[in-house]
């Protein structure tokens, strides 16, 4: 019976309508469309990724949908945030000027979305380091890579290995839209000669378009742990 199949695949307990709407890929128009479906995705505590996936492939990059949140600083990508989808992740854009890219990271234990949104982005996967490696500082192994171009969708989690994410153009701009679940402060950053690794906390450039306030305070006290990664 087709509504016992709905159940035993995924959103038990969930009207049967409700279930098949859940299905069904939703056409997604603009920005605000995407960011209503991920909430709606995320109202389970089952995460289904394919479902997700499908989502942010189902929209169409329109800049016009994203430009206030694509803040360029001329030293590092920045991280923006978009939604907090009812605390269960974090939706943001992130910006990538010519040349630049993050460290090698973990993600946390949480699962990692990414969409390009503007110009293309390479991303360098990594094996983890055993510890015996990381005392014989050794080179870390790349296990693969791929270039994604505007409107492609990537997973990965900490079970696919590590990544480095970067804009390889020298002359144009990137943005990326990344959905982590559940979100988190920090990761692991780790030394591609050596295998190391060191804790990196993760910070916002902008909140809802607007920069975020910067505290003396904690910028003073944390100096050497605000990066981003
Ligand atoms: N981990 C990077 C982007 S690559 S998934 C970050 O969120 O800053
Ligand atoms: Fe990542």
């Amino acid at each position: 019976m087709a509504e016992l199949d709905y159940r035993s695949c995924f959103g038990a307990g969930q009207d049967v309508e409700v279930q098949k709407r859940m299905l069904s890929v939703p056409k997604i128009d603009n920005l605000d469309d995407l960011i209503r479906e991920l909430r709606e995705a995320f109202a389970t505590e089952y995460v289904n990724i394919e479902r997700v996936q499908d989502l942010m492939s189902a929209y169409n990059s329109n800049p016009r949908d994203w430009i206030k949140f694509a803040k360029f600083d001329p030293h590092r990508y920045t991280r923006n945030l978009v939604d907090e989808g009812n605390g269960k992740y974090n939706l943001m854009l992130l910006a990538w000027a010519e040349g630049q890219g993050s460290s090698i990271h973990d993600h946390a234990n949480s699962h990692c979305f990414m969409k390009v949104l503007d110009g293309s982005l390479r991303e360098v996967r990594f094996a983890w380091p055993s510890e015996s490696e990381e005392e014989e500082e050794k080179e870390m192994q790349i296990i693969g890579q791929t270039t994604l171009k505007t409107n492609d969708v990537t997973y990965m989690n900490d079970s696919l290995g590590l990544h480095r994410v970067e804009n390889p153009s020298h002359t144009q701009t990137a943005a990326s839209l990344h959905l982590y679940s559940p979100p988190f402060e920090s990761v692991l950053l780790f030394d591609q000669r050596t295998g190391h690794k060191t804790k990196g906390k993760c910070t916002f450039w902008s909140k809802y378009g607007v920069r975020t306030p910067f505290s003396a305070i904690s910028a003073k006290l944390d100096a050497e742990d605000y990066e981003n990664n």
